[in-house]
């Protein structure tokens, strides 16, 4: 068994190859969703689309969408393409309205999500010798398991800590000698900070890299975390009703996230027009499953709003690299006309000495504009007789914001620790406008 998993065939194909092989896979999913699932044949029979004459990928903008709510409509397995004798798992995904998606795994659905995974450890320089704690939420959500699998996939020794407990987190950092962490890039950050605060320092720990992921994190963070634990910090991007963890991943250049293409055939679109936008523009990523079995979604809306980034990456890996995740569209912010992501914010905070990176934004609505205030803690060991400084510091976030993002905003520094952490994905937004 080789120590990493690296396949070339796959990761390095040319163009032509690749589309050749997406074109016979997206002709395969029309016609196995046409015969095996109501709601694509009413929709091929709606659209006049007759499954078996799609040529490949030049008919693919022809194709019916699916967004969040045909999912939720289908609750809880009326979008599931296999039996359910064939399915062997079931996830979910997080929903914040309280309204889940279901979705399903068959046996060779977790084998390509494993696969999918240890390509993106590898990628992060892992091999079977690692020792990887995974601390991801095990559970219905998809981020303890998916990089479960994948890391046992790979043979590295596998720590399953799952989220909370913070000290016993430590310890085995400590301890266990783990060399890769696998946690959201918040909870990384509350992992350094609690160990700084029983006294230890993070970065003697003999941990080696991380992979983060399922939330919208900066470069300003990657750095942090990269100081803190003396580690390299890859991110990995996914989501429940594509697959979970593992969609896209970083390599070795840390510049973009190169999408499983031969599984997931990418589009990036205008969400007004639903076109797809001049190569390289921002967008909202769509995604076509082309092996999954369980639920296999055509067209798939995310809201996630990224790039192509479209020159060779030097690693040799000819998966086309999405820049890092901007964030949702619905935590998109809109200032006197100025669009704005949250973790643009963090950016700025992040370049600011004094202030650290927790924070909070906070948005309402006053006619059809929207008020940020954002909030940030001060650093730990900001000298508390220096009080008088708030101010002016306040006043410099406020400058910088202004002067990256074009965009003015309140600032309020608070003390440290007031701001709720999290174990798994940070709230950072916390969005009072639908209720104006
Ligand atoms: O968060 C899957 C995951 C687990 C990815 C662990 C990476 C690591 P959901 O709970 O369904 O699945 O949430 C998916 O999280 O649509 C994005 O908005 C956001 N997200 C996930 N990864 C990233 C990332 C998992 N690397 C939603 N950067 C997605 C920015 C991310 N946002």
């Amino acid at each position: 068994m080789s120590e990493t998993y690296y396949q070339e065939h796959d990761e390095c194909m040319s163009r032509q190859a690749l589309e050749d092989l997406q074109s016979r896979r997206l002709r395969e999913l029309a016609e196995r969703l046409y015969h095996s699932t109501p709601f694509y044949r009413q929709a091929f029979d709606e659209a006049g689309i007759d499954p078996a004459r799609i040529g490949g990928l030049q008919d693919l903008p022809s194709l019916p969408f699916t967004v969040k709510n045909d999912l939720r409509a289908a609750y809880p397995y009326k979008l599931f393409s296999a039996p359910l004798d064939d399915i062997v798992r079931i996830h979910a995904s997080s929903g914040t309205t309280g309204q889940i998606s279901v979705v399903g795994y068959t046996r060779d659905d977790l084998q390509m999500w494993a696969q999918c995974v240890a390509r993106a450890l590898t990628a992060a320089g892992a091999s079977a010798h690692d020792i990887i704690q995974v601390s991801y939420g095990y559970g219905i959500f998809t981020g303890g398991l998916g990089l479960h699998d994948g890391a046992t996939y790979l043979g590295a020794s596998v720590i399953p800590a799952s989220g909370g407990n913070t000290k016993r987190q430590i310890q085995f950092l400590r301890d266990f000698g783990v060399t890769g962490l696998a946690c959201t890039p918040s909870y990384a950050l509350l992992i350094a900070e609690t160990a700084r605060e029983l006294g230890e320092d993070p970065a003697a720990f003999p941990l080696r890299f991380g992979v983060f992921g399922a939330e919208a994190w900066s470069v300003g963070m990657r750095e942090q975390l990269e100081s803190a634990f003396g580690i390299k910090a890859y991110d990995i991007y996914g989501l429940s009703e594509i697959l979970g963890p593992g969609v896209a991943f970083e390599c070795s250049a840390q510049h973009g996230l190169h999408i499983n293409e031969d599984h997931f055939l990418t589009e990036i679109v205008d969400p007004q027009t639903l076109r797809p936008v001049p190569e390289g523009e921002f967008g909202e990523i769509v995604f076509t499953t082309l092996t999954k079995q369980g639920i296999p979604l055509l067209r798939y809306r995310t809201r996630d709003i990224s790039r192509f980034i479209t020159e060779p990456c030097s690693c040799g890996r000819t998966l086309r690299r999405l820049d890092r995740l901007r964030g949702r569209s619905d935590d998109m912010l809109i200032i006197r006309g100025v669009n704005v992501f949250p973790s643009q914010i963090e950016q700025v905070l992040t370049g600011v000495t004094g202030v650290s990176s927790n924070y909070q934004i906070i948005v309402s609505r006053e006619g059809l504009m929207d008020k940020v205030l954002v909030k940030v803690e001060i650093e730990p060991d900001f000298p508390a007789d220096e009080i008088a400084r708030f101010e002016s510091i306040e006043r410099q976030v406020r400058a910088e914001i202004e002067s990256a993002l074009a965009i003015s905003v309140q600032v309020r520094l608070v003390e440290p620790k007031s701001i709720a952490r999290s174990e798994g994905k940070a709230q950072r937004l916390i969005d009072n406008r639908k209720e104006n």
